[in-house]
């Protein structure tokens, strides 16, 4: 089973490389992000929560998406894999995924970290704003919130895999092209 973590900053390209890689791979998506859209665009009390701190920037509380994550394992029994997208974004979330993989005789093989500078983040999220509709895409001070977030409870996430020995990072400044078959290459050796 492949079990991939697509991670990163908000921006870096981890839902884009995920739509190529579910192609390639045949995995599910797990996306905890369009997890949450979809809670908010369908009115549940979950989205209504949900909405008011991802419109300021925030991260939901990790119980909430522990939770969703959760339903979707029990949902693909049959998956040959998952790609995990935006999740786990902090440390408690990542024990949370490896306990609910043990239960399920069934692991994490790596996680793909895509580096990209903070400017360039801003760039493409305030661009994708212009289309999206996304509260969270349109303010550049929303969007630096989103930065300092990753920062502060995200980023400890990286060295809970490099001592697992399941960290690898690519530079995610490059052509979508470019970006997919570093990423490719970096499957391919699990
Ligand atoms: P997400 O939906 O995960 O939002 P994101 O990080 O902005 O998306 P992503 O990073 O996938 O976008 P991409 O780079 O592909 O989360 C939104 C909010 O939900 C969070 O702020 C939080 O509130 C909440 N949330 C979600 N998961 C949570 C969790 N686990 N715990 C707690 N809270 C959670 O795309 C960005 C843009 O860059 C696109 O326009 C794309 O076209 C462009 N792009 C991609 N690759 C490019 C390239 N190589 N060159 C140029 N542009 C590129």
């Amino acid at each position: 089973m492949l079990n991939l973590v697509l991670f990163g900053p908000p921006g870096a390209g981890k839902g884009t490389q995920s739509q190529k890689l579910i192609d390639k791979y045949g995995l599910i998506h797990l996306s905890t992000g369009d997890l949450l859209r979809g809670e908010i665009s369908q009115g549940t009390e979950l989205g209504l929560e949900a909405k008011k701190l991802m419109d300021e920037g925030l991260l939901v509380p990790d119980a909430v998406v522990i939770g969703m994550i959760s339903n979707k394992l029990d949902a693909n029994k049959d998956a040959k894999g998952f790609i995990f997208d935006g999740f786990p974004r902090t440390v408690a979330q990542a024990e949370a995924l490896d306990t609910l993989l043990e239960s399920k005789s069934s692991a994490i093989s790596g996680m793909v970290a895509l580096e990209v500078d903070d400017d360039e983040l801003e760039r493409r999220l305030l661009l994708r704003g212009k289309d999206s509709g996304r509260p969270d895409d349109a303010d550049p001070a929303i969007i630096r919130k989103r930065i300092k977030e990753y920062n502060d409870k995200t980023k400890p996430v990286a060295g809970y895999y490099k001592n697992q020995n399941k960290f690898t990072s690519i530079n995610g400044i490059g052509s979508i092209e470019e970006i997919f078959s570093a990423i490719v290459a970096v499957i391919e050796k699990y």
